[in-house]
């Protein structure tokens, strides 16, 4: 007998908001005491013994840069680097690890196109020309002495969650199926003040802006993104960038796909019209039903994620859960998220956790009891500009099926009766 079949359990008498065992998003904090009633404590005589070995001898000095416990070894990032292009290929962050909304940098996703320079600050520079009245060229010391501005905000690749292109689920987890996603708090020159200082003429609309990798990788920014919101990024979660992410600096376009986030900056160049690089041409440009490219598909759509339980986890048994997933967007900030445990049938609303960020990943979390059979698990993301995240076959039958790029359809995670977590479509 499960304690979902006891009259008496109290946490029967929590209010169900949708199918499967969807409890109020507030249930938790409501009832908080209840929750012991329904999670297998250990008993007291599984207790470890009175006083731990850790307990009876003195601990190791501090580090002079801090590792995290050994015992977390295992969570690290999955990474897809192979020969014959070394250096080229993505590290995914371990999403199903992890909690509240922030990646540390050490686990950050990465995707380089020729490998990670190692760039001498010192040495490096950032020249700003092109359609200006005075050209400039920044080092670290220089850059460093402008005004910072300091922001969390989400890094996603426009191709993460392509397996959900594919016509049969990929077996995977989160991570390995949407770690190509990260959050971050950025701090950096805001680009604008950069700009007004060199005078950019009135023709000049658009940015090309250039990495000092070898794989000069390049991207035309339009100069209204430059004036909101970009950044050129020094700082990560209070150090200095890692070096995959872009060290010394990188350019940062909140709420864009990551490609445009030009990483190892070495070269901004005002221009009327867009450059048409091989980088916006051939990639990261979306085949059409029609044969024709979309080109400069900037933005990153709605999108959400359970990531516990998720792909590759096992569930204990039945019994009382508490489901936890981010949920993000390139519009700003994500005003709803909604959970299904039938498959998309019916819904209810989640607990969003604060801070609520624009253009930040948000935390989302829904008290859960789980009666022990297979159940379809899903969320479902709406933004401010009120965008609902779509559906995988709404999202494919609109696109056609050349697009490869942005998908950000509901994930579906299978729940069977062993507690299996698995990719799945609904
Ligand atoms: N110079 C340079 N910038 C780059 C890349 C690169 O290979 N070279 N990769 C781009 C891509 S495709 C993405 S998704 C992001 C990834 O940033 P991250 O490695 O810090 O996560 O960087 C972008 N900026
Ligand atoms: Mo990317």
């Amino acid at each position: 007998m499960s304690e979902t079949d006891n009259p008496n359990n109290p946490v029967d008498q929590i209010e169900q908001v949708a199918a499967n065992g969807l409890l109020h998003r507030r249930a938790f904090l409501k009832t908080g005491a209840l929750v012991a009633s329904a999670t297998p404590f250990l008993s007291a005589k599984a207790a470890p013994p009175e006083v731990d070995s850790w307990s009876t001898v003195p601990g190791r000095p501090p580090e002079a840069y801090g590792n995290r416990s050994e015992f977390e070894s295992d969570v690290t990032r999955l990474a897809g680097f192979s020969p014959p292009a070394l250096g080229a290929g993505a590290s995914r962050a371990p999403l199903g690890n992890l909690e509240g909304i922030i990646t540390p940098s050490a686990l950050h996703f990465e995707r380089h196109h020729n490998g990670i320079p190692n760039i001498d600050p010192a040495e490096h520079r950032l020249l700003i020309h092109g359609l200006v009245d005075k050209p400039l060229i920044f080092d670290m010391e220089a850059l460093s002495r402008y005004p910072l501005v300091s922001r969390i905000q989400f890094l996603e690749c426009s191709g993460n969650s392509r397996a959900l292109d594919q016509a049969q689920p990929v077996p995977g987890s989160a991570q390995s199926l949407h770690g190509l996603l990260s959050c971050s708090e950025w701090t950096g020159v805001p680009l604008s003040i950069l700009l007004d200082e060199a005078g950019v003429q009135t023709e000049g609309k658009w940015v090309l802006a250039e990495g000092a990798d070898s794989s000069l990788m390049t991207r035309s920014i339009p100069m209204s993104k430059i004036r909101d919101d970009a950044i050129v990024a020094i700082y990560q979660n209070g150090e200095r960038l890692r070096p995959g992410n872009g060290y010394p600096m990188r350019l940062f376009l909140p709420g864009w796909e990551g490609n445009t986030s030009v990483k190892w900056l070495r070269r901004l160049k005002v221009t009327a019209e867009p450059t048409m690089t091989r980088d916006e041409t051939s990639k990261y440009s979306d085949l059409q039903p029609d044969g024709t490219a979309q080109l400069f598909s900037f933005q990153m759509g709605v999108k959400s994620v359970i990531t516990s339980p998720s792909g590759e986890q096992t569930m204990r048994g039945p019994g009382l859960y508490q489901i936890s997933g981010i949920a993000w967007t390139g519009a700003g900030s994500i005003s709803r998220v909604e959970v299904s445990a039938d498959g998309g049938r019916t819904w209810g609303e989640a607990e969003l956790t604060e801070p609520v960020l624009s253009k930040a990943l948000t935390r989302f979390r829904m008290p859960w009891r789980w009666n022990g059979e297979p159940v379809i698990l899903q969320s479902r993301a709406i933004d401010e500009t009120g965008a609902v995240q779509p559906t995988r076959t709404f999202l494919l039958n609109e696109r056609g099926p050349q697009y490869g790029y942005h998908n950000h359809a509901i994930q579906s995670w299978q729940i069977s009766a062993n507690g299996e977590v698995s990719n799945v479509y609904a």
